[in-house]
């Protein structure tokens, strides 16, 4: 089914109204109890547009349960009535994955959100699929330990979500994205069985790793309710430079050298009119740098405050200037130069994101030319680049252009699988780039992702439209 965009009119009696249904929602009421289904289209408007401004969908109910069980009589609900559901965490998606654009209702995980006491021999806690990003670094920072997945939307994005799109962030580089951190999940699949793997070991070959299979499936298996986490060790002191480098080709290599020569916490790009639409959106003083084309944001951990991070930025090549910080204020105004850079762009208007990965060998020519290849298709379009170049990922931002005009997005993935790249490093495919899934995959493996699917939800239920290119 093709996403509608948000310049499309809404087409009356869209797919799956029988989740307005009073049979339907008498059986969630039954289900969830009555605070918790909600139909008022002024409250549920939230849960039905994304991050990008770019997928909107017309409102459905969201249905808010506050236990596995209750997850798993919604899901036995669906499966009667024929509905999809659609999970949702925090709602800080980037493909269209998380919100209903073909009706059925929205699953809004955010109850589930408990914390289990961490493991502070081990290293590991159980969280719920609700629970902040947030809120799982603070739990393991209070028992001596870190998560080691991280982004700008921590007090929003869940561990549902997370696990769902097996989110990467910006500690990537140092700790692996979220399917490295997963011990085990907790879930209610389409077939409406409940299965719970939280293991307190580490280690731990039994078999199928259904939590992998979960990680990353973006909910068209099945609802995630809980994960096991693995924690790592604390990242203590450390110091962020911001350093200008004369050429985007200097840059890369400096990232590769880091990745080699030191054990960077992040490595993260940012790029001369990103920077300045940042500071200018944001009313940020811009950094006290001399201008460059391109920035590289490092994080070390320095015992040294300071000397260590300095030095190793005094051993690379093309740097133009440097801006270093040791405190804790002074770290966090340089990461808003590049965290920042999302909520900047989103205030020009909806945004086309694109974002993949590179052979690291190839970061350097992607980012030239794709300024070239987008105007060649739209001339009024706006490319934004920034990212994790430490992942060889890149964030490619289009605004000034219609939500729906796909060339974009044609454009910009097919360049990237042309150099041996990924179309999706980090957000997932939602229903953003289905168009696109068989560029990731061949026709066996899309065949066999097809019928693990069938397996885990033979009603179709289960976020249907989503990920794979055809309904199961
Ligand atoms: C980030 O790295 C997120 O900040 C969001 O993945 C990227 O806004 C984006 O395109
Ligand atoms: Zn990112």
């Amino acid at each position: 089914m093709e996403p509608r965009w948000t310049d499309e009119p809404c087409q009356a009696g869209s797919v799956r109204t029988e989740a307005l249904s009073p049979a339907f929602l008498a059986g969630a009421v039954e289900a969830v109890g009555r605070p918790h289904v909600l139909t008022d289209p002024t409250v549920t408007a939230g849960h039905g547009r994304d991050w990008t401004g770019r997928f909107v969908a017309d409102p459905v109910p969201v249905l808010r349960p506050g236990s596995t069980e209750e997850v798993a009589a919604v899901v036995a609900l669906a499966r009667d009535h024929g509905v999809a559901l659609v999970p949702q965490g925090g709602n800080t998606g980037l493909v269209g994955g998380g919100v209903a654009l073909d009706g059925g209702v929205v699953v809004d995980l955010g109850r589930l959100d408990a914390i289990g006491p961490v493991d502070a021999l081990g290293g590991q806690l159980t969280a719920g699929a609700g629970a902040t990003v947030s809120a799982v670094q603070a739990a393991a920072r209070a028992a001596g330990w870190e998560y080691g997945v991280d982004w700008a939307a921590r007090d929003s994005a869940t561990v549902g979500g997370s696990v769902a799109t097996d989110a990467g962030g910006l500690r990537f580089v140092r700790h692996g994205g979220t399917r490295r951190q997963l011990l085990g999940v907790e879930a209610v699949l389409g077939t409406g069985a409940v299965v719970s793997h939280l293991p307190r070991v580490e280690k731990d070959n039994t078999g199928y790793h259904l939590a992998s299979v979960l990680c990353g499936s973006e909910g068209t298996l099945g609802l995630v309710t809980a994960a096991r986490l693995r924690l790592v060790r604390p990242k203590g002191e450390t110091s962020v430079a911001l350093v200008a480098f004369a050429s985007v080709d200097a840059l890369v290599a400096a990232a590769s050298y880091l990745r080699r020569a030191a054990d960077p916490e992040a490595l993260e790009l940012v790029l001369a009119d990103g920077l300045a639409l940042t500071c200018r959106k944001l009313d940020l003083a811009p950094p006290a740098l001399a201008a460059a084309p391109a920035c590289l944001l490092v994080e070390l951990a320095d015992g040294e405050g300071g000397a260590e991070l300095a030095g190793v930025v005094g051993a690379l090549e093309g740097v133009v200037d440097a801006a270093v910080a040791t405190d804790g204020p002074g770290r966090r105004r340089l990461w808003r130069y590049r965290e920042g850079h999302t909520e900047a762009i989103a205030r020009l208007g909806p945004v086309h994101k694109l974002d993949v990965t590179l052979p690291h060998g190839e970061l350097a020519a992607f980012v030239h030319d794709i300024p070239g290849l987008v105007a060649g298709v739209a001339d009024t379009a706006t490319v934004w680049l920034f990212g994790h170049v430490g992942d060889g990922n890149v964030h490619v931002n289009v605004t000034g252009v219609a939500p729906g005009d796909e060339r974009i997005d044609d454009v910009v993935l097919r360049a990237a699988v042309s150099r041996g790249g990924s179309i999706s490093a980090e957000h997932g495919i939602g229903r953003a780039k289905v168009r696109w899934f068989h560029l990731a995959h061949t026709a066996a493996e899309i065949d066999a992702m097809r019928a693990l699917r069938r397996a885990f939800d033979p009603d179709g239920i289960c976020n249907p439209g989503v990920l794979l290119p055809d309904a199961v």
